[in-house]
């Protein structure tokens, strides 16, 4: 024991913290010039994320800034399909681009054989954070892992990249389902495996991003989000029962609460869609939750941006919270932007 108090896990285990815990999705990245200049210097992303020394400089990067509760592993939810032996690139302006599975075959090359090594540097990432948040005096600073939910990283699978309506992978659940059961099942195991030695290697808290929960009908829902999110916590539990679990099944509405009931995640972290009161009323008397100021405010500023950041925390003042935005930094974000709604959250919630 340090005796140092950590403001976010006490707010995950409904304690009672000293301050509103806060962190925001996309904390590291391009709107910071410090991450712009390791970026070109690093010559593409993913060699970003596989260079331990850089990613854990990145994760750093906004802790010194900002002072976050929250520090998020640096690297990105497709180095699982990518360590599967699935092929990844991301085109400079135009995102991730693989492969696409779009049958039994594609699935069936999915494999383990270099899936440990591809992800070794990962691990050494994280070890390296949690070694200079406590050497930088962050030690108060909760170290967060996580991965892409099944159903999230299957879409860019199947799609093979951004995907505005999603069509090849509805046609594969509602034609070919076992092709597409064959895909989720790997992704369970994989990404298990993946948050277990993250947590091995020091993350204190796991978050699962379902970015694309919100495109299923609720039957699908069950079938293709939480079944295959239920396993994941109950293989992470198993292995490490005390570290909380965040699930983010973003846009799924009033299926966040079919979500609750059928993974059994620790907390939640809500979308900007999601109406405070309902959610207050309905999910958080049950769990933490975590949210959901909406990005574009921090591309307003000013008086806009204060008083939606109030709001926001006084909506979820009756229970256990921790700030976060709804989806992750806009990339055009002024930093200055940054510094008024963190200066607005100690301001409320001391
Ligand atoms: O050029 C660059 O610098 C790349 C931009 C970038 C960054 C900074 C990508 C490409 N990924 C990341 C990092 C990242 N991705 C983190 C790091 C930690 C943090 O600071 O939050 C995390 C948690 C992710 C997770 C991620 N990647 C998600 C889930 C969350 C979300 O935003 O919905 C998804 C969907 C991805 C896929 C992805 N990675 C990158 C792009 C451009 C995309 C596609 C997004 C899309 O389809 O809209």
């Amino acid at each position: 024991m340090t005796g140092i108090k950590k403001n976010m896990l006490e707010a995950l285990r409904k304690h009672e913290p000293d301050h509103v815990p806060f962190w925001f999705m996309r904390q590291a990245g391009r709107y910071l010039p410090e991450y712009r200049e390791l970026r070109e210097k690093a010559g593409s992303f993913l060699s970003l994320v596989y260079n331990p020394d850089f990613a854990a400089e990145v994760t750093l990067q906004p802790i010194r800034r900002f002072g976050m509760d929250g520090a998020i592993l640096f690297s990105d939810i497709l180095v699982v399909p990518q360590a599967l032996g699935q092929r990844l690139e991301f085109v400079e302006g135009e995102g991730p681009k693989l492969e696409p599975i779009r049958d039994g075959a594609g699935a069936a090359k999915l494999g383990f054989k270099n899936f440990e090594n591809t992800l070794s540097p990962v691990y050494e990432t994280v070890k390296k954070v949690r070694a200079g948040l406590i050497g930088e005096g962050f030690g108060s600073t909760t170290m967060i892992g996580f991965a892409g939910a099944p159903w999230t990283v299957a879409c860019y699978m199947v799609e093979g990249g951004s995907s505005r309506d999603f069509h090849e992978i509805k046609m594969m659940a509602f034609r070919e389902p076992d092709v597409l059961e064959a895909v989720v099942d790997v992704l369970v195991e994989a990404t298990a495996a993946y948050l277990i030695q993250q947590i091995r290697a020091g993350a204190e808290v796991i978050q699962i991003f379902d970015s694309w929960a919100g495109v299923l009908d609720s039957h699908q829902f069950r079938k293709w989000v939480c079944r295959p999110t239920r396993k994941i916590v109950d293989l992470v539990r198993d292995a490490y029962p005390h570290v909380p679990i965040i699930g983010f099944p973003r846009a799924s509405g009033v299926n966040y609460i079919t979500y609750l009931q059928d993974t059994g995640v620790d907390a939640l972290s809500l979308d900007t869609q999601i109406d405070p009161k309902w959610a207050a009323r309905i999910l958080q008397s049950s769990v933490p939750v975590q949210g959901n100021l909406d990005p574009v405010y921090l591309l307003a500023g000013g008086d806009a941006l204060v008083m939606a950041v109030e709001q926001v925390v006084r909506d979820f003042s009756g229970g256990p919270f921790v700030f976060n935005l709804g989806h992750g930094i806009h990339k055009d974000t002024p930093v200055e932007h940054v510094e008024l709604m963190v200066k607005t959250i100690r301001e409320m919630g001391k």
